[in-house]
């Protein structure tokens, strides 16, 4: 299907605001939402999903127009709370159409994070009482009409209603190559962290595209990963994580490798840390104003920077580079005074096609990191 007719039928089902996070089974229909440039539709990438649901609960005070809320699965965690406790038509009752990119479904192989998040999925929808139906590539305009037509009910008696979109349900176009303007290369600039820190520190990398660099540079550099905690579900949590090792045992050092998206998507995360400023971790964002990992979408903080923020949480120190010389620089001042920074690289959206994936099972990694770390 082509991602266009699927906003003309949204559009004709009387939806004109669209929030949520990217996705990249969702990429075409992220592309052309962007694209539309605010001309149908009004359009936010939120913080989180949760967030997203906030904003159609808004929506639909104001206008008594449903919202669609768009999201990987993996989102439907942030979404549970909002929808639960206050959208239910147990309690306000407020519609709204679900677009769900349904990675890890099953009988398709999906990397280890999907896998039962994606077998579970359709099973929360319905514990959350929220119809669905499922769309995948020979799905008709006619077909897609005729669920829009279910949702609306759904939608007259208080309820939600979601669309699951299977891998390959829309139609691939080419991208417009937005670019965010900044020209220090990711990769090369994790390679530089993991020459700096690898040897002595424990490192814990954000979901998507920062680990698996991370992962593949690792193995380049020193034949193995197991220093390497790799976030690559709970997108937003890294930052916790790392610090969670860090008051364990303050002899070691955390060094958390994040990205700007999902530092955005749990925000609080710094706050926390800041407030209890642990000497002993080290916070990096690799900022490329974009979920790049998922198709490049903008953040809904993309041009802005982390490390006033940090710094108003209480990092003792917060660097904002742009260049490797100005990384290396920063790298070795977080290193010499050892207490609570963050480090802001920004980065260009930039990652190579051919980039490896993890070759052993998650648990695995996790037990040779934790074997590491005890030794
Ligand atoms: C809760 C949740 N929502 C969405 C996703 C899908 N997702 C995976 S990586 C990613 C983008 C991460 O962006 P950022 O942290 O800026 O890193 P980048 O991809 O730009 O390196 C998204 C949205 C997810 N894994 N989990």
């Amino acid at each position: 299907m082509k991602a266009d007719i699927f906003l003309q039928e949204i559009k004709k089902a009387g939806i004109r605001t669209i929030a949520g996070v990217p996705d990249s089974t969702l990429k075409q229909f992220c592309d052309a939402v962007r694209q539309d440039g605010g001309n149908e539709f009004r359009h936010y990438v939120t913080a989180n999903e949760g967030a997203a649901v906030g904003l159609a609960i808004g929506e639909y005070l104001a206008s008594q127009r449903p919202c669609l809320v768009y999201l990987q699965n993996s989102g439907i965690g942030n979404i549970i709370n909002p929808l639960a406790s206050l959208a239910n038509r147990e309690v306000y009752g407020i519609p709204m159409l679900f677009v769900v990119g349904w990675r890890g479904e099953p009988g398709i192989k999906d990397e280890p994070q999907h896998v039962y998040q994606g077998k579970v999925t359709c099973e929360l929808f319905e514990v959350m009482d929220v119809a669905y139906a499922v769309i995948d590539r020979t799905t008709t305009e006619g077909q897609l009409r005729e669920i829009l037509s279910e949702a609306a009910k759904a939608f007259a008696s208080g309820s939600q209603y979601a669309i699951l979109v299977k891998k390959g349900t829309f139609e691939a176009k080419e991208a417009d190559g937005w670019q965010n303007g900044y020209a220090l290369v990711r990769e090369q600039a994790l390679r530089m962290i993991l020459e700096t820190v690898y040897p002595d520190s424990f490192l814990v990398s954000t979901t998507g595209k920062i680990s698996r660099e991370l992962y593949e540079q690792s193995g380049l550099l020193y034949g193995n990963h197991e220093r390497l905690f790799m976030t690559v579900g709970g997108m937003g949590h890294a930052s916790m994580i790392a610090y969670g090792m860090a008051q364990a045992d303050k002899t070691k050092r955390v060094v958390c490798v994040d990205g700007d998206g999902a530092a955005l998507m749990h925000m609080g995360a710094l706050a926390f840390i800041g407030r209890q400023s642990p000497k002993n971790l080290l916070h990096i964002v690799m900022n490329n104003a974009a979920h790049e990992s998922v198709g490049s979408m903008p953040t809904g903080f993309s041009g802005r920077t982390y490390a006033g923020i940090a710094k108003a949480c209480g990092y003792k120190h917060a660097f904002t580079v742009r260049t490797e010389a100005e990384l290396k620089e920063a790298m070795e001042e977080a290193g010499r005074k050892k207490e609570l920074a963050l480090i802001e690289a920004l980065v260009s959206l930039s990652a190579r096609a051919e980039l490896g994936r993890p070759e052993e099972s998650a648990k695995e990694n996790r037990l040779a990191f934790m074997e590491t770390y005890r030794n």
